[in-house]
């Protein structure tokens, strides 16, 4: 293996819960990814693969499992570089969890609210780290990641309302963070942010006239197992792929209580929690138990979305 980040990458990493990455990914692989995205945004199974824009159905917010269903991006998620710099981050026995391709298109690109992605997929231990290749140019104009430095050492943020998980914290200063010591991840295409996944991040509305894409494939060290199996965070487990090292005969576990994700009804992604529309549209409880009243339904659920 060799040493993708320096020991200062390493050390702002694990001192503030990310670092952004420029040179890993260079400009031709970066516009082949452009090219590719562009050709399951005109594909005529488009809506079995992406959740639409509310604003406008035509365009779409997210790609699910962009790593399933073109070679580039399972490449890219098993780079020999990108796996070194998370081989540093969480050790060497790597699985990649789930990936996501996030679109944000011109003027109506969904915000993405405050959040920690461990609120969604809690595990036995921290050892995770969502990494976010920025597709085209990213700045504050077009909605690039924002995130509260070293508020990956604060534990879980409630993520609830009136007692049922909606995938969000009001703000930074609402859960005890100076709202002034948000950053923006800036970054050209092809940058890295890695993010640890109890820092506080989200990100705005697009109202630029220009694309932010971003492919997040997503990583857990091989001794760190869900702790819950709910519709949304049991769906990527089967597709779940050691990618790097071995896997591992036991599991490591880190003493604490973690809140469960369960919210009032299923939902398939992130934007469709954090906006509510999931109490509209879905019908069955988020518990993932079976319940003597719902019968032998499949705990999963029919949701086509991704673990967030
Ligand atoms: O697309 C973004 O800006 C943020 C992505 C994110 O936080 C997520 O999908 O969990």
């Amino acid at each position: 293996m060799e040493n993708t980040l320096s020991q200062r990458q390493v050390d702002f990493y694990r001192a503030n819960g990310f670092c952004v990455v420029d040179g890993i990914f260079d400009a031709e692989l970066v516009a082949k990814a452009r090219a590719v995205v562009d050709g399951l945004l005109s594909s005529a199974d488009l809506a079995q693969m992406a959740e639409a824009e509310p604003e406008d159905g035509s365009k779409a917010r997210r790609i699910w499992a962009p790593t399933s269903r073109d070679e580039l991006f399972a490449g890219i998620a098993e780079d020999t570089r990108l796996l070194d710099a998370v081989e540093q981050l969480i050790g060497p026995d790597i699985v990649l969890q789930y990936s996501k391709l996030n679109v944000k298109p011109p003027r109506v690109g969904s915000v993405v609210e405050w959040h920690q992605d461990f609120a969604f997929y809690p595990h036995t231990n921290t050892d995770l780290v969502a990494t976010l290749i920025y597709l085209d140019d990213a700045t504050r104009a077009n909605a690039c990641l924002r995130v509260v430095p070293g508020s990956h050492r604060h534990g879980l943020f409630e993520h609830e309302s009136r007692g049922h998980f909606v995938g969000k914290v009001p703000s930074p200063a609402q859960v005890g963070l100076g709202d002034s010591a948000i950053v923006d991840c800036e970054g050209a295409a092809g940058s890295v942010v890695f993010i640890h996944p109890l820092l506080l991040h989200s990100s705005e509305k697009n109202l630029s006239d220009l694309y932010r894409r971003v492919f997040i494939p997503s990583y857990r060290a091989a001794d760190a197992l869900p702790v819950y199996y709910g519709p949304h965070a049991a769906h990527n487990e089967p597709t779940a792929k050691l990618v790097r090292g071995q896997a591992s005969r036991t599991v490591r576990s880190e003493a604490g209580v973690w809140r469960l994700p369960i919210a009032q009804a299923e939902f398939n992604s992130l934007y469709q929690i954090q906006e509510g529309s999931h109490v509209a549209d879905g019908a069955k409880s988020s518990t993932g138990y079976f319940s003597h009243e719902a019968g032998a339904e499949d705990a999963t659920g029919d949701a086509t979305g991704d673990a967030m």
